[in-house]
């Protein structure tokens, strides 16, 4: 492993699994450090996909969350740790891939427990690919002043207590998380503080050594000397033993291996980590100080002395002059959480001679008054007077209470800095805080003067970026050819029994909308999601048909109660022409017309309706224009955008018609009462034909 430095004030990670207040800690250590960018790039939650809501700083800033591992490096090619929350069962195979990212250079795991086996896969593939595992069983480890992984050092309190906001001149490394924090300590006390400081896991096989991160800090030239806290139990500390001997390394080394009372007790001793057992000799904490000592280090004759060898090799390295001075900071407050900060509950001017303070004094003296000779002597006169009235027993004692403490203002409190409260509606299309409306970024002037249409700013609200004028221009073709399709239709219908029934405008116009569904204009999402599935399984328009008709689904964007093969319908037509000539690609649609030929074989309503027709375009103007990923495309489809254009231009449509009646002073609609009875006459015929059928058979057996 060797070379030198992990990380720096500009490393940035990945987050396996989603842990609230790690990556929170980690966030108020940047920015206690002053870091521009968060250390967390983004996070990765099997499964999930969005934001997650943090605090950097007094700021609330969204880090993207990621479903997989690739992904998330793919977004983020700059993130090169890995910090894996993942629990012990499913560790080393996120580990194992995130490894294998190219973009990943050193992966910490902190569970505890990892199956030996899979722990040697892990660090055989990263030494052959030089790659740094810190782990398992880690807390991690921190850069003063750059980075931190998950809860290294603990609460804000005691990184600012080890002075790890800054950079020191000593590299620490150690077996134990707890222990690396009680050293943080001791090493912030006795010397300028810590540079690096790594916990390298206390299993029997870590994923990087001691001896590794040794050798590591000695080609760092800001660390000068090395504090090295080891564990009975395995023989890692023995090849520090051999570095130290080889004269690989040339900074002042403090060592001490915990565990010597093990030889209290008389049987074998295991202790909090998996690795830290009592086995020979060799292995004893006594066995391996004294390896140590014989290679150079320096070891004290107990922990308790640690802390002085400590001093004194740091002290010695400032009388050569090896450390220079290190400046201090003074660090940023980083505002409590509201919940917590909740929770704990935290003119005069001289007149005439009469006025003046002089004459006031001298009058209140003459009649009786305790008056000092200057106000500075008030507090001995209140004092005397007090004491005097104590004396002569006119004081009852008076029972000390503790006042409550008074909640400050919460605006007040944010102002300055002492508070952070989570934000509780996240939005990313629009903002109307600056001086004009934005749209996706996009400023409302910028929108009239570049004569946007509808298209644009619909490109803008629901995608997010605007998108070339052929797109635009098609999405608005889409509106205008969708906005209406006369009286007859579901949604025309109950728009105007609505406003008939004296409802006002939304009223008639939802009655409307909620019709549009999988029957009604709302199949475009449907079509575009099996058409695109089945053109991209290579399906035969037989074969797509075929098998939507043995699971029982109508096929979405396939035939319509008035059109026919003989009678087009001009919209779909429209569109296909448009496309045609103006997309880069038609493949969807066109596979869809070949789908048209077989439905229209088998009947002649099957023909592509207006819903098959635009959700077919969308898949080609998605995957033609360039502009979305594969990852985007399906997240449109999943989550139904295209149904939106028709609800759009159809509400056009149903506004009219609600117009349209209130003009006309339409009465209350009655539906026929000819109509339900020829329904009735229709349905006693049947059932009379049906007893008939009955009847004829049962004479016939
Ligand atoms: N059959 C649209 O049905 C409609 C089949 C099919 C396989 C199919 C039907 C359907 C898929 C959903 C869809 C959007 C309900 C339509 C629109 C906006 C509009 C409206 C306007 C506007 C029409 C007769 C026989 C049966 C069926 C079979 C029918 N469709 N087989 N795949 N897709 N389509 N909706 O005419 O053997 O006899 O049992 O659900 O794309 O909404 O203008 O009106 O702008 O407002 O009532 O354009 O096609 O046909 O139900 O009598 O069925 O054909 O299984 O077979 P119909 P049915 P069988 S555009």
């Amino acid at each position: 492993m060797a070379t030198g430095q992990l990380f720096s004030r500009t490393t940035q990670a990945l987050f396996y699994n989603y842990k609230q207040l790690p990556i929170q800690r980690m966030l108020d250590f940047d920015f206690l450090c002053g870091r521009e960018t968060p250390s967390v790039a983004g996070i990765i939650n099997p499964g999930a996909e969005g934001f997650q809501k943090l605090f950097f700083g007094q700021e609330e800033i969204a880090i993207p969350v990621h479903s997989t591992i690739e992904a998330a490096c793919a977004a983020h090619p700059t993130a090169d740790v890995f910090i894996n929350f993942a629990s012990y069962r499913s560790a080393a195979a996120s580990s194992n891939l995130a490894l294998k990212q190219p973009t990943i250079r050193v992966v910490a795991i902190i569970a505890e427990g990892v199956p030996e086996s899979d722990t040697k896969e892990l660090i055989a593939y990263a030494r052959s690919n030089n790659k740094v595992v810190i782990g398992p069983a880690t807390v991690g480890g921190i850069q003063a002043g750059a980075f931190k992984i998950g809860d290294t050092a603990g609460t804000i309190d005691n990184i600012i207590q080890c002075k790890l906001y800054r950079p020191g001149s000593v590299g620490f490394v150690s077996k134990s998380g707890g222990m690396s924090n009680e050293l943080y300590n001791t090493i912030a006390r006795v010397t300028d503080g810590i540079y690096e400081g790594i916990a390298i896991g206390g299993d029997v096989f870590p994923g990087s050594t001691l001896s590794d991160h040794v050798l590591r800090f000695n080609n760092i030239p800001q660390i000068k000397m090395i504090v090295v806290l080891g564990e009975l139990g395995g023989r890692d500390e023995y090849s520090l033993v051999e570095a130290l001997k080889a004269g690989k390394i040339s900074k002042p080394v403090c060592a001490w291996v915990s565990g010597t009372c093990a030889r209290l007790f008389k049987s074998e001793v295991q202790f909090g980590h998996a690795g830290a057992k009592s086995g020979g000799e060799m292995e004893s904490a006594q066995a391996k100080n004294q390896a140590l000592m014989d290679a150079g280090a320096v070891v004290p004759t107990s922990y308790e002395a640690f802390e002085t060898s400590i001093k004194e090799t740091f002290a010695k390295l400032a009388d050569e002059g090896k450390i220079s001075p290190v400046k201090e900071i003074t660090p940023p407050q980083i505002p409590e959480d509201l919940n917590t900060a909740i929770k704990s509950g935290k003119g005069a001017k001289s007149g005439g001679e009469m006025e003046s303070a002089q004459a006031k004094n001298q009058a209140l003296m003459d009649a009786g008054a305790v008056v000092p000779t200057s106000y500075e002597a008030f507090e001995a006169s209140i004092k005397e007077t007090f004491a005097k009235l104590a004396d002569e027993g006119k004081i009852s004692p008076v029972k000390e209470i503790t006042p409550p403490q008074i909640p400050e203002d919460l605006n007040t409190a944010i102002k300055s800095g002492k508070v952070r409260a989570p934000t509780h509606i996240i939005s990313t299309i629009s903002d109307d805080r600056g001086e004009e409306p934005c749209y996706a970024g996009v400023p409302m002037s910028s929108i009239v003067e570049k004569g946007m249409g509808v298209g644009d700013v619909i490109s803008l609200l629901w995608f997010k970026r605007s998108l070339p004028r052929y797109c635009t221009q098609f999405i608005e073709i889409c509106i205008m050819l969708c906005a209406d399709h006369g009286p007859c239709v579901s949604g025309a219908h109950n728009t105007i029994v609505t406003a008939r029934a004296g409802k006002d405008l939304v009223s008639s116009l939802v009655s409307g909308l909620l019709t549009i569904g999988p029957r009604f204009g709302g199949a475009v999402d449907d079509a575009a999601r099996y058409f695109k599935d089945a053109y991209d399984r290579k399906l035969t328009p037989y074969e797509f048909v075929e098998s939507m008709k043995k699971k029982g689904i109508r096929v979405p964007g396939i035939g319509h109660r008035i059109k026919r093969g003989d009678n087009r319908d001009k919209r779909v037509e429209l569109l296909q022409l448009f496309a045609r000539t103006n997309f880069p690609s038609t493949k969807y649609m066109e596979y869809a017309v070949e789908v048209e030929t077989y439905t229209l074989s088998k009947a002649n309503n099957l023909v592509m309706n207006v819903d098959g027709a635009i959700g077919t375009l969308f898949m080609d103007l998605l995957a033609g224009s360039g502009m979305f990923t594969k990852q985007e495309i399906d997240e449109i489809v999943s989550i139904g955008y295209l149904n939106g254009l028709f609800v759009l231009a159809r509400s056009i449509g149903l506004i009219g018609h609600t117009f349209d009646q209130k003009r006309l002073k339409q009465p209350l609609y009655r539906h026929p009462w000819e109509d339900e009875w020829r329904a009735n006459e229709d349905f006693i015929t049947y059932i009379g034909q049906k007893c008939a059928d009955l009847e004829a058979n049962i004479q016939r057996r």
